[in-house]
């Protein structure tokens, strides 16, 4: 019993897809030689004095302890033996854009939310096992026509739906139903909760909060006191609440392009260079997406991870590469102080009306 909770029933039956090792997976279809094999997708590893990061692995590859994110050359120490691949972003874009078009196609509302994962509202199926039964469908149409596998979740409320797709990861599907919403959330560690990193969760263990059960029952001012108003919507969303709708926001919300140094470097032609190809890689993407943005952002982290960012709205949409390169280059000169750079990326947003998807394209 859950005697601390508050119980809700909600007629909303939401379903959340997630694709399983989304990039490595598309790597590896078709290419049997890779079936079974630790397989890691990002930088170069370069013997181990590889620079840059993980994008994603198999799960294979995750049994060596290698994750996302990760230096790349933490990986190679990991796994040494892995088959280590560079991105091919516009296979993975188009990939995607397969997956999306089979999700979209029962007619329901939609919206995705990233390059591999996106929400149904399936509601008005009315029963979770009709629900069931329609995830099945796309389950076994995404494997059949793309031989890439996903994992799914549906439950009354979107963060539900989303928690539980990555519940039985790869290939799973899981269900909650409101009568089981309160004791699936319960027990799991708060971390779970979409939007809780690191930070969040070691400041809820200060206060003796472990798990969604302990962060359900807290005294809500103490909450209000630490994290401010938010905490209402948070302590809700630990009671099973949450209100929030599937969007049908057909689109892309940014392309961007990011790339690690070699070595850390102050020299400014390699630098402007650097910029250069970066905004023409990322205008590649705006124009393959027949895309025009009106905002330009550079970023840049310089040694010691000190990053900066600034951006600049332009006053029409645009799609020029030559333009955006200009309004990258000033960017970069306002935020560029001399100190030696580690990383520089690009991001273009506010997306005409004709958008597509929202990528975020990292090597
Ligand atoms: P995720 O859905 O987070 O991961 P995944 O699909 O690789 O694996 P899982 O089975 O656990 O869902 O991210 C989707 C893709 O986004 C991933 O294949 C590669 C890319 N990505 C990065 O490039 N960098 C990152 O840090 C993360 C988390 C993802
Ligand atoms: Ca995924």
């Amino acid at each position: 019993m859950e005697p601390d909770l508050v119980h809700v029933t909600s007629p909303r039956i939401i379903l959340h897809l997630d694709m399983d090792s989304f990039y490595a997976s598309v790597e590896m279809r078709g290419r049997p030689e890779l079936r079974g094999k630790p397989v890691v997708i990002g930088a170069d590893p370069k013997q181990g004095k590889g620079r840059g990061v993980v994008a994603t692995c198999s799960y294979e590859a995750r049994a060596f302890g290698i994750r996302s994110a990760m230096p790349i050359s933490q990986a190679f120490v990991l796994c040494p033996h892995a088959v280590f691949l560079p991105p091919d972003f516009p296979r993975y874009v188009k990939a995607s854009s397969d997956v999306m078009a089979i999700l979209k196609a029962p007619g329901l509302p939609f919206e995705q939310v990233s390059i591999d994962e996106a929400f149904l509202d399936v509601s008005s199926l009315g029963t979770f096992s009709a629900a069931a039964d329609l995830a099945v469908r796309i389950r076994d149409t995404i494997f059949m026509d793309l031989g890439l596998t996903c994992s799914i979740g549906i439950a009354p409320t979107k963060v539900v739906a989303k928690i539980a797709s990555d519940v039985h990861k790869p290939n799973g599907l899981t269900m909650v139903e409101p009568d089981t919403l309160v004791s699936f959330l319960a027990p799991m560690p708060v971390r779970k909760i979409p939007g809780i990193g690191k930070k969040s969760e070691s400041e809820l263990f200060e206060m003796g909060i472990r798990t969604i059960r302990d962060l359900a029952a807290f005294d809500i001012q103490a909450l209000i006191t630490r994290f401010g108003r938010s905490a209402i919507a948070l302590q809700e969303i630990a009671a099973g609440i949450d209100r929030s709708e599937v969007k049908e926001r057909e689109g892309v919300k940014s392309v961007s392009r990011e790339t690690t140094f070699e070595e850390d470097t102050d020299d400014e032609q390699l630098i402007t260079a650097t910029m250069d190809a970066l905004s023409e890689e990322v205008c590649r993407n705006l124009s393959d997406e027949s895309l025009h943005c009106r905002t330009v952002t550079v970023k840049v982290r310089y040694q010691g991870f000190v990053t900066r960012t600034k951006a600049l709205t332009l006053p029409h949409y645009t799609g020029d590469p030559t333009a955006v390169r200009r309004c990258a280059r000033s960017l970069l000169r306002d935020i560029f102080d001399g100190r030696k750079i580690r990383l520089l990326g690009i991001r273009l947003s506010s997306f005409d009306p004709c958008d597509a998807r929202q990528m975020t394209l990292e090597v």
